[in-house]
């Protein structure tokens, strides 16, 4: 029966007065530390299990600490692990708290409607879970195909979910990682240097002379390995160049900042080039060995002078000039950043595609102080069976559209999803593992009428999140802290890899990843891609394979494998072939070239803001990882809510006070569900205000998230998509402020 009436869902509605009941002797223990009377159990006696952090991407590797009662109480960074170097920043020893969050989902769920024609939740047991999902698997793939079921996922139990979906025959698998993130970036060095960046980014800022951030805000994006590299370089006296239109965290470790107009770095980007082919202050043995299409580049950027980029940015052109020579003067230990969520304006592949130029031309990749060779560490692939092969995927849906993306297009699977497709490969089902779609993917209308034209949802999470409240099964998967998942495979100065066992018990009903997905698969005769007992023993296997165990790791949490090249870089006289076209670092790109865009980036101005609007800018808060902190008890006490960032010379035109809570409507009508507190700061250019990207929950059971601060992804409905990889702009949004919540607003159907 297809039920296209997919109403949110509440968790805390019927179904969950029963469940209440139901756990109550779980809900009912307290964590020993929260109690006055409790001390910490000795180091030396706790037992202490490896694992790796998931509460962001960075994945650095660490120890768990149980005490007596075997309760998880402690994590802290493991001293061999190069991505943390035994320091934790303040999210991943705040993971503890995602253990003993108790609004955590609890049990199966399922949509029913009730006899008053109303849709509610109910408890179910994993079997009837289970069955209903093998049950609806097996009716889509027999009606449409199984290329109509779609998984969107994050995390590492994602890489489950992933192989499930292989073995049942679809390949349409995407995450907001990557459309909503770094896909930009990855395809512009990809064309430049043949090679992307992955995680993480191989940059030697450890040894840099010179570093660039464009965006790029560390310290409040708290990526561990770089954080400390960079704290390691400005002991060093780094000399660090911010354009940012906020004054950020390292703006004030910073030699230049450069308070540019937001919109128009592709502008400031092209003029450094300029100057430094101009100035004859590339490097130039570097770039005659190496490099493809310097007499084209330097025609192109002929007429894109200082003088021009500064009447566009509001930067000066002596600055402009200054910064490009700061940078030469420490070439090729600079490092022009690549940046990692630059999905900003619809032109992103270009933006960055200048950023891998400028890299070349300052002779950075492959040398010291700039880009390492990167080397991702590998283990073998357990044994499986052949898996069917699909007979179209996610680059079939829009023929000929954003060729340069290279794995799933998150918004591309929603556009087969929506009642407006009218294309022959639609999707029918979602699976949605570790991932909030309604907090990530911009213009939630779109996502919205998507799910509801769907015939079944799954949504598989540790917690009531948005997402949770569109799902037909609902299934809660216990924490990185309580599973086995597939090792850390990180590409680093050496590869390695880093374990993740369990340190406790699953809390609730809630259960592991692979084991959700071994149960789902059997269920759909293909049990043989899961064929182990327990997940232990492929880990076991996999480690054996490159000379160490499951017991052995589970000592030393992390171990590096040898570099099959020798050499992190390369020396000016050798020989490199690069993986593009001509063999070269290509200056004038012939991937693109050959797909009908610029090989060359060309300036090309965006949308300004209208009397009374400003350009909504957002980042990161160092204590939160995107929306999934944004309940967690250790880290709300840090930071409960996000405020938004307004200039003086704004609020006095206002007549705002600080801290006065107001609603923001966008430039298309749409008003905030909840109200935010302005912070009036300097740090903030007047065109422009500024959040923290996670908060403005709008689940009740998220008891410490719900309703505190505004979630900017309601703000974000005009999306400027990229030509090359579908990625999606979503920073060409302009709100004025309410001080009032209209009746009348136009709210999200
Ligand atoms: N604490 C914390 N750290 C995290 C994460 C997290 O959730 N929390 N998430 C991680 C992930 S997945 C990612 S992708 C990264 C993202 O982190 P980054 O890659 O650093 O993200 P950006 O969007 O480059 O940086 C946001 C900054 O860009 C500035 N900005 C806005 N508009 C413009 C503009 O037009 N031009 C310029 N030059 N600057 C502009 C903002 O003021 C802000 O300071 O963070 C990672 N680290
Ligand atoms: N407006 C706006 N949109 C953005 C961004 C932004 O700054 N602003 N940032 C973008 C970026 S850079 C990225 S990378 C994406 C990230 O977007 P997402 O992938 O959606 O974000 P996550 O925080 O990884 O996923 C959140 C969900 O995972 C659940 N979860 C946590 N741990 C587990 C687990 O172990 N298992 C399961 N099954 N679920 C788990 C959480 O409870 C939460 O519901 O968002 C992008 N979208
Ligand atoms: S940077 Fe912080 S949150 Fe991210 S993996 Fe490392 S410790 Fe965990
Ligand atoms: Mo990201």
């Amino acid at each position: 029966m297809k039920t296209n009436r997919r109403e949110f869902i509440k968790i805390s509605s019927m179904g969950m007065g029963a469940l209440a009941l139901a756990t109550t002797p779980v809900l009912g223990w307290v964590p020993g530390f929260l109690k006055d009377d409790y001390t910490n159990p000795d180091d030396s006696k706790a037992k202490r299990y490896a694992n790796y952090c998931e509460v962001c991407f960075w994945n650095c590797a660490g120890w768990v600490y149980t005490d007596e009662k075997d309760k998880i109480w402690k994590i802290i960074g493991n001293e061999d692990d190069p991505h943390s170097n035994g320091r934790f920043c303040p999210r991943g020893t705040g993971g503890v708290g995602m253990y003993n969050d108790n609004d955590r989902l609890k049990t199966p769920l399922k949509r029913v409607t009730d006899e008053s024609g109303k849709q509610t939740f109910v408890k179910i047991s994993w079997e009837e879970a289970f069955d209903t999902i093998a049950e609806k698997m097996t009716e889509i793939k027999d009606n449409y195909g199984s290329e109509s079921f779609a998984l969107f996922k994050h995390g590492s139990s994602g890489k489950h979910f992933a192989q499930l979906l292989k073995a049942y025959g679809s390949k349409n698998i995407a995450a907001p990682a990557y459309a909503q993130c770094k896909g930009p970036r990855e395809e512009a060095f990809k064309v430049t240097f043949g090679h992307p960046l992955h995680s993480p980014e191989p940059l030697d800022i450890r040894d840099t002379k010179c570093l660039v951030l464009i965006g790029s805000h560390l310290g409040e994006n708290m990526h561990n390995g770089q954080v400390q590299e960079m704290s390691e370089a400005i002991g060093k006296g780094v000399n660090i160049i911010t354009v940012d239109p906020r004054f950020s965290t390292v703006a004030s470790k910073s030699k230049f900042w450069l308070p540019i107009k937001p919109a128009t770095d592709l502008a400031l980007l092209l003029a450094w080039i300029h100057v430094i082919i101009n100035e004859e202050i590339y490097d130039q043995k570097y770039v005659e060995k190496y490099t493809f299409g310097l007499e084209s580049l330097k025609k192109h950027v002929e007429n894109y002078t200082p003088e021009w980029a500064a009447g566009i940015t509001t930067l000066s052109a002596q600055d402009i000039r200054d910064t490009a020579k700061e940078m030469a003067n420490a070439s090729p230990a600079v490092i022009v950043h690549p940046g990692r969520h630059v999905t900003w304006y619809g032109d992103d592949t270009q933006r960055l595609r200048a950023v891998a130029i400028l890299n070349a031309l300052l002779g950075s990749w492959g040398r010291r102080g700039g880009f390492f060779m990167p080397e991702k560490a590998k283990l073998p692939k357990y044994p499986e069976p052949k898996a069917p092969k699909p007979k179209w995927s996610w680059r079939d849906i829009s023929p000929g559209k954003y060729p340069l993306a290279g794995t799933g297009v998150t918004n591309l699977l929603i556009d087969a999803s929506h009642p407006d497709y009218e294309g022959d490969h639609k999707i029918k089902a979602w699976f949605i593992a570790g991932t909030n779609l309604i907090a990530s993917i911009p213009d939630i209308k779109r996502t919205l009428d998507a799910l509801n034209n769907q015939e079944f949802v799954v949504v598989v999470d540790t917690m009531p999140a948005e997402i949770t409240g569109y799902a037909d099964i609902v299934l809660p998967e216990c924490t990185y802290l309580e599973r086995y998942d597939s090792p850390r495979l990180a590409q680093h100065r050496e590869p390695n890899i880093a374990l993740r066992v369990p340190a406790a018990e699953p809390r609730f009903d809630s259960k592991p990843g692979w084991w959700i997905c071994k149960e789902i698969a059997t269920r759909i005769g293909k049990g043989d891609f899961f064929d182990y007992k327990d997940f232990s023993e492929v880990i076991d296997w996999q480690l054996k394979q490159v000379g160490t165990s499951l017991e052995e790791m589970k000592k030393i949490g992390v171990k590096k494998l040898n570099r099959k090249y020798d050499d992190l870089y390369f020396l000016e006289d050798e020989e490199i072939e690069f993986h593009t076209n001509t063999g070269k670092i290509e200056l004038y790109s012939t991937t693109m070239e050959a797909n009908g865009f610029d090989p060359m980036p060309k300036y090309t101005a965006h949308q300004e803001s209208s009397e009374g609007f400003y350009r909504l800018i957002y980042g990161r808060t160092p204590a939160h990882t995107f929306s999934r902190t944004t309940n967690n008890p250790n880290l709300t006490a840090l930071k409960a809510e996000n405020d938004l960032w307004v200039n003086p010379k704004v609020a006095s035109e206002w007549g705002f006070k600080n801290g006065q809570k107001l609603w923001l409507q966008n430039h298309q009508g749409k008003v905030s569900e909840f109200p935010i507190k302005i912070r009036i700061t300097e740090r903030i250019r007047w065109d422009s205000v500024f959040t923290a990207h996670g908060f403005g929950r709008t689940d009740k059971r998220l008891t410490r998230g719900y309703g505190r601060g505004i979630s900017d992804s309601e703000m974000v409905s005009d999306v400027k998509i990229d030509k090359e990889t579908g990625s999606t702009g979503m920073r060409n949004n302009f709100v004025t402020f309410l001080t009032e919540k209209p009746n009348t607003a136009k709210k999200e159907s």
